[in-house]
């Protein structure tokens, strides 16, 4: 993307302050993101051109944002010292009063930056993942009292684990890439794990586990801490649906206690760190254990396994298909992805009594 295709975008939104310059920012799988740094007193923006290969309906989607950061910031206000700009998303409108642009290059959307912000690929320090687990919480609970009819399911299914399983199966029989022989292994690994991965949606079918409205999308990365590596934002609001608290607990798992990179080629280096695990968790549930019941509380620990399992099968599934969903930086990418989820998978049920145990302590 041109600097000056940047600039002429960015001279759109109503932004305070001259462009200075704009490039790629940060580390995410579906959009293009840039930042734009401008001469003014602020602290400049985030540009993001919208994926719509994923995202079909911009309308729905700039919609559910808008409403979202809206009730959060409402939410905060109330809270004496809370500054809303850097705790939440603040969406910047067109000119002309629009969520959105749409021009010849895309699709795109303005946000303020939040500076002096501390972005993790992989955690480090249990203090780390601790925050992370506060800040996850806390936006539970920021995000609870939502109207669910308010919010439209942008993407429909998209934690289903029958939906995912039987989208693997048929992307499996078509292998549109040819590369189905190449992975019998970790295809007998999904299949081995089908059936009790479907645990959750079972028990929010028998209405035993709670609706909620929830992130679906808690990969460290998109919580930002503040320069002293304390909580201080949620971002990455475009899935935000109703939910299981399982979803938002295990996929944050998946990436705060995996002791390497979603990507590492070397699996020995791949396991769940138990440090970062009920560090986390314990963030997490000084902010929700109030709120939780019993049975959801029960779960959370399997949650962490349901959600790297079903990860890596979108990965896997990406790779059978030909890398058409997530971004790759190299051929094999989805693979490696998938094969670390897959690791990751086995080491938590290495550590299942341990990872049930640290719950029943703290929940
Ligand atoms: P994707 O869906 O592609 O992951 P995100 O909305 O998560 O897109 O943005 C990608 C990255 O850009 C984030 O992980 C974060 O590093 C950075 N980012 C996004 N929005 C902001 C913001 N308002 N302020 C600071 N950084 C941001
Ligand atoms: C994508 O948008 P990003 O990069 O934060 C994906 C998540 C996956 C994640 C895997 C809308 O998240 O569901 O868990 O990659 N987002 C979407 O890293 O599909
Ligand atoms: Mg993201």
């Amino acid at each position: 993307m041109e600097e000056q295709a940047l600039q002429t975008i960015y001279g759109q939104f109503d932004a305070q302050g001259a462009f200075l310059k704009g490039y790629p920012y940060g580390s995410g799988h579906i959009h293009d993101t840039f930042r734009i740094e401008t001469d003014g007193k602020g602290p400049g923006y985030i540009l993001q051109r919208i994926n719509t290969n994923i995202f079909k309906d911009v309308d729905h989607l700039q919609q559910n944002i808008l409403r979202v950061t809206e009730h959060i910031r409402k939410k905060l206000s109330g809270i004496p010292g809370s500054d809303p700009d850097r705790e939440t998303l603040t969406l910047i409108p067109t000119r002309t009063g629009a969520s959105y642009l749409h021009d010849g290059s895309g699709y795109w959307r303005c946000y303020l930056f939040i500076d002096r912000h501390r972005s993790y690929d992989r955690v480090e320090t249990a203090g780390q993942a601790y925050q992370g687990g506060r800040a996850i919480g806390r936006f539970e609970q920021l995000i609870a009292g939502l109207d669910p009819s308010g919010i439209h399911e942008v993407l429909p299914a998209f934690h289903d684990m029958e939906v995912r399983l039987d989208n693997f199966f048929k992307v499996l029989e078509k292998d549109p890439a040819n590369r189905a022989a190449s992975v019998r292994e970790d295809i007998r690994f999904v299949e081995e794990r089908a059936e009790e991965m479907m645990t959750i949606q079972r028990l929010g079918k028998e209405g035993k586990i709670p609706l909620r409205i929830t992130h679906n999308d808690t990969k460290f990365n998109n919580v930002l801490l503040d320069e002293n590596d304390e909580a201080l934002c949620v971002i990455d609001l475009d899935t935000v649906m109703p939910g299981y608290i399982h979803y938002d607990f295990g996929d944050a798992i998946r990436t705060s206690a995996n002791s390497s990179f979603e990507d590492e080629k070397d699996l020995s280096k791949v396991f769940v760190r138990l440090d970062l695990y009920e560090a986390f968790a314990r963030g997490f549930l000084e902010e929700t254990r109030e709120e939780l019941t019993p049975l959801e509380k029960e779960y959370l620990a399997f949650s962490a396994r349901m959600m790297t399992f079903i990860i890596g099968l979108r990965f896997l599934t990406d790779h059978l298909d030909g890398d058409n969903y997530f971004k790759i930086h190299h051929p094999g990418h989805n693979l490696e992805r998938a094969r670390v989820q897959f690791k990751l998978v086995s080491s938590m049920e290495e550590h299942r009594k341990e990872m049930e145990e640290v719950i029943r302590r703290l929940g």
